[in-house]
């Protein structure tokens, strides 16, 4: 059974429950339980956390074992030279994520210190973008 974790960075621990006309309503729990439905054939794991350092331990103690990392590192997404360093340390895929388009919003979202060393990058579909990393890990 093919192990992937889906992770995300600061504040997504808030979703569905503030800043809903850019996020969306839905919470990131009740969404996973549908994400583990939809892929009944996976070992879906989630791990959340507002500390940059937690984030990068988790990429590490996962990063030789699972088979796709869905990443969302929120904002540190633009600011963290040691997120991009920890994935490109590893051997398992990172396929990043983001639900809002980035592109659309202001030019420091622009940039991702993360996207050179991942798979690919999928952003604006909402917390769709999670289920289209997921589907280009397992291709
Ligand atoms: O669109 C995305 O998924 C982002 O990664 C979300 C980050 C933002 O800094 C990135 O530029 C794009 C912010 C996550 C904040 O999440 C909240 C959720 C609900 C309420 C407040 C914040």
């Amino acid at each position: 059974m093919k192990k992937i974790l889906i992770m995300n960075g600061p504040n997504l621990n808030l979703l569905g429950v503030r800043e809903k006309s850019i996020y969306g309503s839905q919470d990131f729990v009740s969404y996973f339980e549908a994400l583990k439905q939809q892929f009944a054939s996976l070992q879906l794991h989630y791990f959340q956390s507002n500390s940059e350092g937690a984030l990068i331990d988790k990429i590490h103690e996962v990063g030789f074992d699972f088979d796709g990392i869905v990443l969302n590192a929120g904002a540190y997404t633009h600011t963290s030279v040691a997120l991009g360093d920890a994935i490109a340390a590893i051997t398992t895929p990172v396929v990043e994520v983001h639900i809002s388009n980035v592109h659309q919003r202001e030019e420091f979202r622009h940039h991702s210190f993360l996207a050179k060393n991942c798979q690919g990058v999928i952003c604006g579909f909402g917390l769709d973008s999670y289920r289209l990393g997921i589907e280009a890990l397992i291709k």
